[in-house]
């Protein structure tokens, strides 16, 4: 029915070596050197993700799908029947099982991942597993402005983007009520949004979850510089570059380094990047929130918060928004 070749209904835009090569360029060349977190997701990159999300110390995935697991019913009654549920950054799509299976009746989901084999290793598993579900998955960067496919047959009630995984804290905090906005405009107004939302806490349990003691969130941050090798032709010594994750209580985020261990120069695309000794490469912000942090930015974007749901230490929360 539905659901034949992993191929098929494929909606593929994924960034072209050329727009890697601008934005590598582009965040290197700046006072503060920066790289964006989008590029961690190759393949190596996925995976390691993958295992991140099952760290001790990484307290994130798990907590979330406790509190998914403690509420489905009413997340799924909250969002109605007929949906169109739309997932940007979709990434193996582990969550989305469990929300998928509970869901009254979903119209389709739409995965929406920038890693092509990621977004079909998962989409062949999903096909199986709910054969009687279309699957329309879309390989695109989800900031950019990818098309939205419509189900073969059946009515759309509403459109529901799910934003698991607290990604929103990814972006600066004008990025990030940028993209609410965007998401806003992808929905009508009878649509809405359930996004996973991670809260501030001790720093000390949030530099522990960014510096696991197996080193596997230093090879995940590393690994983008073994991409850029591979794919732009560069010559950063992994040897010189070391994992660094640090709590901005100003800011209200943890940032994650990559430090330059003396002098140095990197030579990508024909262009020379010069380090000076413990220089560093800024490749990620993962902002936590207050509840309050985040109606603001929500209201920014265009949305109200319906409901939240929490865990009793409070460290993650899952949130339903409306405009
Ligand atoms: C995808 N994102 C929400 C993760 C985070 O926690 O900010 C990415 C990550 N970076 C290091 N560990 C996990």
């Amino acid at each position: 029915m539905n659901n034949a070749g992993s191929e098929d209904r494929l909606q593929d835009q994924q960034p072209s070596r050329q727009t890697f090569l601008d934005d590598v360029v582009t965040g290197l060349s700046a006072s503060q050197k920066w790289l964006s977190p989008m590029y961690f997701y190759d393949e190596a990159g996925s995976k390691l993700f993958d295992r991140i999300c099952e760290l001790p110390e990484y307290y994130l995935t798990r907590t979330e799908l406790q509190i998914m697991g403690e509420h489905l019913p009413e997340m799924a009654d909250a969002i109605g029947p007929r949906a169109l549920l739309i997932e940007p950054g979709s990434g193996s799509s582990l969550k989305t099982r469990r929300l998928l299976a509970a869901l009254h009746d979903p119209a389709a989901y739409v995965p929406v991942e920038i890693s092509r084999e990621h977004l079909m290793n998962a989409v062949s598993s999903l096909r199986s597993e709910f054969p009687g579900i279309e699957i329309l998955p879309v390989c695109a960067d989800f900031t950019s402005d990818f098309d939205i496919p419509e189900p073969a047959s059946g009515e759309v009630k509403r459109r529901l983007i799910y934003f698991p995984g607290s990604t929103i804290g990814n972006f600066p905090i004008d990025e990030a009520a940028e993209l609410l906005a965007t998401m806003r405009k992808k929905i009508d107004a009878g649509g809405g949004l359930l996004i996973g939302v991670d809260l501030r806490k001790d720093a000390v349990v949030l530099e522990k979850a960014y510096n696991d003691h197996e080193g596997v969130t230093g090879r995940f941050n590393l690994n983008l510089l073994h991409r850029i090798n591979q794919e732009l032709g560069a010559d950063f010594d992994l040897e010189r570059f070391r994992h660094r994750a640090v709590w901005n209580d100003e800011n209200s985020r943890i940032e994650m380094h990559l430090v330059s261990d003396g002098e140095q120069s990197v030579t990508i695309g024909g262009q020379d990047f010069h380090f000076v000794d413990d220089e560093y490469i800024l490749t990620e912000y993962s902002h936590k929130f207050t509840f309050s942090g985040f109606e603001k930015l929500a209201r920014e974007g265009g949305w109200t918060v319906r409901q939240v749901w929490t865990d009793n230490r409070e460290y993650f929360s899952v949130q339903y928004l409306e405009p």
